[in-house]
């Protein structure tokens, strides 16, 4: 990740254990969820002043979290996902909207 995006290395993984290894090659502090949702990446519910992805909005669902991710640092996490569409975003205020989200499949 980097201002303003968010790159994954590979589109897709198998349901199970999946560990995200995540460099922030930015300049700023960033982090990155996985919101599990049938939503498209430019589609998710925001909270009421715009800044940040509603973690919990129906439809979209937090399912893991890689926090505080300091420029030029690596962080992993790993979530144990199913079957289904996913989008990666960073939910620091105001990132999602600059670009920094994609979409991500667990097959
Ligand atoms: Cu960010």
């Amino acid at each position: 990740m980097n201002e303003w995006s968010l790159k994954p290395s590979v589109a897709a993984a198998p349901a199970g254990e999946v560990t995200f290894e995540v460099t922030n090659q930015g300049k700023l502090p960033h982090e990155l969820i996985v919101v599990k949702t049938d939503l498209a990446a430019d589609a998710l519910t925001l909270e009421a002043d715009g800044a940040r992805v509603e973690e919990t909005a129906p439809g979209q669902d937090d399912v893991g979290e890689v926090e505080d991710i300091q420029p030029g640092e690596t962080k992993s996490g790993t979530f144990n996902l199913e079957a289904g569409h996913y989008v990666l975003v960073c939910n620091v205020p105001g990132h999602y909207k600059a670009g920094m989200v994609a979409s991500f499949q667990v097959k």
